[in-house]
């Protein structure tokens, strides 16, 4: 019997899981110029290892992964991974990260710390206190709205409004779906949200900044009741625990663009079990005509366990999701 290892340090960030894979993928499937090039080429050579480290029976529905890989561009290279797929960015997953490899001494105890993703280089600002890293804030890639779509759900107008922040959300009034955000049952957002994000990417949103197209990787539902409660589905119907880095940031910008944000201002977001992240906005600027923010984004995050998972060459099973 022949036996592949995988050795992760695994953290949650506001109740949300990121499992970080340190050892056991083989260097020529990460191989490239940047982080972006590094992961397209390990989902290209080695998805199966995603698949093992996220899905069951080693993983889970909600499992959430990240890859650190080298970069001579910044302090850190990182790339993010789910059940279903891979994201751009990802903030909770960020703050993760950086805490574990801070606190495993694998990354220097620097206050200030530059992490090359495949959306771009993110400015990352560390609180360390007796070696143990207390709060992680990192200065998002530029995050602007970039169209409202309406589509029909059982028959009734739905507003979606896409905006890019790393990865493109579909924020949405969870009144117009139906949903009750601070009910006990985060699981009934699955369902509304998944239909939806198949509706939106049917109408093929366009990114005005960039002129492609705006594929939406994750759904934001938010409440009307303007308490900045907020709940996330992406991947295959996975719910983020955490009130979302890059979700947040979408959130500010829209605030920011409607008028209800100033530059500066401090807001504190809530997710469905009830953890917060601290954000704001720094800067903004025009492009292409349209307001592009710098937002910022903190919150915690704690190290759960490290783990050695193996393949076996006669384990015939393989990795599945229950659906
Ligand atoms: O924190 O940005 C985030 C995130 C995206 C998907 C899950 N978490």
């Amino acid at each position: 019997m022949e036996r592949t290892e995988f050795i992760t340090v695994d953290t949650h960030t506001g109740g949300e899981p990121t499992r970080i894979v340190l050892d056991g993928i083989e260097a020529d499937t990460l191989a490239g110029e940047t982080v972006r090039e590094r992961r397209d080429r390990f989902e290209a050579t080695a998805d199966g290892v995603r698949k093992l480290l996220m899905q069951e029976p080693r993983g889970h529905a909600d499992m959430f992964g990240a890859v650190p890989v080298p970069t001579d561009r910044a302090d850190l290279g990182v790339f993010f991974m789910d059940t279903d797929g891979y994201l751009d960015m990802c903030g909770h997953g960020l703050i993760g990260v950086v805490t574990a490899l801070i606190e495993r001494g694998e990354l220097p105890e620097a206050p200030e710390l530059t992490v090359e993703t495949p959306a771009g280089l993110v400015d990352v600002t560390v609180k360390i206190a007796d070696g143990v890293v207390r709060r992680v804030a990192f200065e998002n890639v530029d995050s602007y709205v970039c169209e409202t779509v309406t589509v029909e759900q059982d028959g009734v107008p739905v507003e979606a409004r896409i905006v890019y922040s790393g990865n493109y959300f579909a924020v949405v009034d969870a009144d117009s779906l139906g949903v009750v955000l601070n009910s006990e049952d985060a699981t009934q957002c699955i369902d509304p949200a998944l239909e939806l994000r198949r509706a939106v990417n049917d109408a093929a949103p366009k990114d005005p900044v960039t002129g492609t197209r705006a594929t939406v990787s994750a759904v934001e539902l938010t409440a009307s009741d303007d308490s900045d409660r907020s709940c996330v589905v992406f991947a295959d119907g996975s719910v983020d625990r955490s009130p979302c880095g890059t979700g947040t940031c979408a959130r500010l910008t829209l605030h920011h663009v409607d008028g209800d944000l100033a530059v500066g201002e401090r807001v504190e977001v809530t997710g469905p079990v009830g953890s917060t992240f601290e954000g704001y906005i720094t800067d903004t600027s025009v492009d292409s005509g349209v307001t592009v923010t710098s937002p910022v984004v903190s919150g915690t995050a704690h190290i759960t366990g490290e783990h050695t998972f193996y393949q076996n060459d006669d384990d015939t099973l393989g990795s599945f999701t229950l659906s």
